[in-house]
């Protein structure tokens, strides 16, 4: 946990020279006007942006993937599939913080530039839900199956069906079961969805996200990101988004599909991503969600343009691009953690 913990004081001191000249509140409408010119433009395709840290890695084997020739949806899979493989990342897959039984459910989904979906959500047992999902999307006549269904279907479809509680997780799991004060809380060291942006060579985007959702949540509970609108949203004429943060926030505004609506209307990644983060920050304002809320957006438009922005400091994502490589970019944010 400690290197998470480091990992956020980084993140944090990132924004420090923007959150020192907002004091962390609001951005006033010249400071947007100044970080409006920090969006970066490109027309260079491909173009790969992800959620957090564990952006890079998955942004590098997408990466490949595209350049050796393998479709989009396929190069989400490879990229994806390294955080939810990876037992030291406690918020996607394999080694991911259980539920408040013990129990460690996965929510997935990818979406394609035909609009085309697929997505698990409740899966248990399987360490790849990601590549459960393109199976959804490319062999069942549904978009999302769920919890027994989505097993039965991972199996059929030759998944094996392991142990997802590493040690490490479960110890974690028992030393939270000795208060067990149940509390969706989503803070900086428990949310770490993956999602995943992609413009192909022929500016063709797709994406996806994959999740252990929030620890310690209800058994059964299920987050946004297998829902495509809220956790994931992309119209190939306009753009794509996806959101990191406590679901049920993202889940009570449709925050992805909304980002990419307000992009059809003429706002950039910024504006549209910043303009429902305002909104769920206003929904909540004087929620009991409040104390602890963070949600974050990725978004991308069609030219290229790319953007973050997250209610709360410390959210950051990886871009891949041409010109610059791989390499991690702060979002702007709304408040600090004092706030
Ligand atoms: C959820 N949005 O299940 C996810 C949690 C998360 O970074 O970790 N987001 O609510």
């Amino acid at each position: 946990m400690s290197h998470r913990r480091d990992f956020i004081k980084k993140a944090a001191l990132g924004t420090i020279g923007i959150s020192t000249v907002l004091s962390c509140k609001e951005l006033s409408v010249k400071d947007e006007a100044i970080a409006a010119k920090t969006v970066i433009k490109t027309q260079k395709k491909p173009l790969i942006i992800s959620t957090w840290n564990h952006g890079l890695p998955a942004n590098e084997a997408t990466w490949k993937a595209l350049k050796s020739g393998k479709s989009s949806l396929d190069a989400i899979e490879v990229g994806m599939k390294i955080p939810e493989a990876d037992p030291t990342i406690r918020s996607v897959g394999y080694g991911g913080f259980p539920d408040r039984e013990g129990k460690v459910t996965l929510d997935a989904c990818i979406m394609d530039h035909n609009s085309d979906c697929g997505s698990v959500s409740f899966l248990q047992g399987i360490k790849h839900p990601i590549s459960v999902a393109k199976k959804v999307l490319q062999n069942t006549p549904h978009v999302m199956l769920s919890g027994q269904g989505a097993l039965q279907f991972a199996l059929s479809e030759g998944f094996v069906e392991e142990n997802l509680l590493t040690p490490e997780a479960e110890k974690d799991w028992k030393n939270w079961l000795e208060e067990s004060k149940y509390k969706p809380v989503i803070n900086i060291e428990n949310h770490d969805t993956i999602s995943m942006l992609v413009i192909d060579e022929d500016g063709n985007i797709s994406g996806g996200c994959t999740t252990s959702g929030a620890a310690w949540k209800m058994h059964g509970r299920v987050g946004d990101s297998p829902i495509i609108g809220a956790g994931l949203f992309l119209d190939n004429e306009v753009g794509a988004a996806a959101a990191t943060g406590l679901g049920e926030a993202v889940i009570r505004t449709a925050g992805s599909a909304m980002v990419v609506e307000l992009m059809r209307q003429g706002k950039s990644p910024f504006e549209a991503c910043k303009e429902i983060v305002e909104r769920i920050y206003n929904k909540h304002k004087n929620h009991k969600d409040m104390e602890y809320l963070q949600v974050g957006f990725i978004a991308v438009n069609k030219s290229g343009e790319h953007a973050g922005y997250s209610l709360r400091s410390g959210f950051n994502y990886a871009v891949y691009d041409d010109k610059k490589g791989n390499r991690m970019e702060d979002a702007q944010f709304k408040m600090s953690w004092d706030n």
